[in-house]
């Protein structure tokens, strides 16, 4: 089975309650997300998705993604589908980085493979341990009642974790904010996480403002050396998401102790495939994690769970999925959705996603 066509979409993605906020970037209304489509000789499409979180979260933006893309489409028409890894090593030698841009390809030929030999992509990645997968809420910042409110309705709803939202204000609201969430809903699977935004200082601060409730520190600030740099002074776990960009550094974090789990993001680290590594790593020191992605619809979904599927379930710290704040589905048949606070793992061939017809508009880019 070869490459002969590649197919770049766009697609704003509209956040329905208009209030999503975390401690840099403010209230994000939309997001931009890219789709690609690799359609085999055989006639099989396989689906693709990346989407940044705007461009300030991290090194990577929406037309950098389908600059990237790009660059890369050309030189792959003809290749021959004998598997991701193939790919991807196809893809650095047309490319430097660009691993958010990567992982689209990546995840639509796994989604090509899939539904070229009858087999789910979670069965690609070792196979399902499980057919449903714990979902968890992040509630963004917000005034402290507000968001003690939000976490009382997302318990009742199901959910069995909850991530608070901290940074980028003063930390007494942040400290307030964990205090009533705390009060309001007893929940003992909470991540604080500041999306890097805290001083050390800060994080001693809300440290002693919280040393009697139980949660996870998630990133708390920049760097590693400022976490290692307090992580004696820290009597909780501490997990990293954004330093966590690829196989190597998740090694560094765990030789040097400064993590006991991380927040995972299938685009940050290169596809699917590379998270299969991660996730390999982490099962063989017991480290927990999440399988999630910064934001997208159902395809970029889809690879988020069957990710999940294969995970150790002692170590799965859930799936965030973007859908809950998003209208509307790319696969109105088979939507992915967290439903009571879980998701079912998609039961179709590949993803288990077929975008609807025409659900994209034209593509922004064509190569064959
Ligand atoms: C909650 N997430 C998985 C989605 C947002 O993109 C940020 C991220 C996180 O945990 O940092
Ligand atoms: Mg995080």
């Amino acid at each position: 089975m070869r490459i002969a066509e590649i197919h770049l979409y766009q697609m704003d993605l509209p956040v329905s309650d208009k209030n999503y906020r975390m401690s840099a970037g403010g209230a994000y209304a939309s997001f931009d997300s890219t789709i690609v489509e690799i359609v085999s000789d055989t006639g099989i499409s396989g689906w693709g998705e990346t989407c940044p979180v705007g461009p300030v979260y991290q090194p990577e933006h929406a037309l950098g993604a389908r600059a990237a893309l790009a660059q890369m489409s050309a030189g792959l028409i003809g290749s021959d589908v004998t598997g991701p890894r193939a790919v991807r090593r196809s893809l650095d030698q047309l490319l430097n980085g660009h691993n958010y841009a990567k992982a689209a390809i990546d995840i639509a030929i796994h989604d090509l493979i899939g539904k070229a030999y009858g087999m789910r992509v979670c069965d690609l990645l070792g196979g399902a341990r499980t057919e449903y997968v714990n979902s968890y809420y992040a509630l963004p910042v917000d005034e402290p009642n507000k968001v003690a409110k939000l976490a009382a309705e997302k318990i009742a709803e199901g959910y069995q974790r909850l991530q608070i939202k901290v940074g980028g204000r003063p930390v007494e609201a942040d400290i307030e904010t964990i205090r009533k969430v705390w009060e309001a809903t007893g929940c003992t699977r909470l991540a604080v996480d500041a999306n890097r935004a805290l001083t050390t200082r800060d994080v001693l601060r809300i440290e002693q403002g919280c040393a009697d409730i139980p949660f996870v520190l998630e990133q708390p600030c920049n760097t590693m050396e400022e976490i290692a740099a307090i992580r004696a002074q820290v009597r909780r776990p501490i997990y990293l998401d954004e330093n966590t960009e690829n196989l190597s550094i998740v090694l560094r974090a765990i030789s040097l102790g400064i993590a006991d789990g991380f927040g995972l993001k299938v685009t940050r680290l290169g596809g699917l495939a590379d998270f299969a590594s991660v996730r390999d790593v982490c099962e063989s020191r017991s480290m927990p994690h999440t399988c999630d992605d910064s934001w997208g619809g159902d395809i970029i979904a889809a690879a988020c769970v069957h990710m999940a599927a294969t995970v150790q379930p002692r170590l799965l710290e859930g799936v965030w999925l973007a859908q809950p704040s998003m209208d509307g589905h790319y696969d109105s048949t088979n939507p992915v959705r967290v439903v009571n606070g879980h998701i079912q793992v998609p039961t179709g061939p590949g993803l288990g996603v077929v975008p609807d017809q025409g659900v994209f508009g034209k593509p922004v880019a064509s190569f064959a």
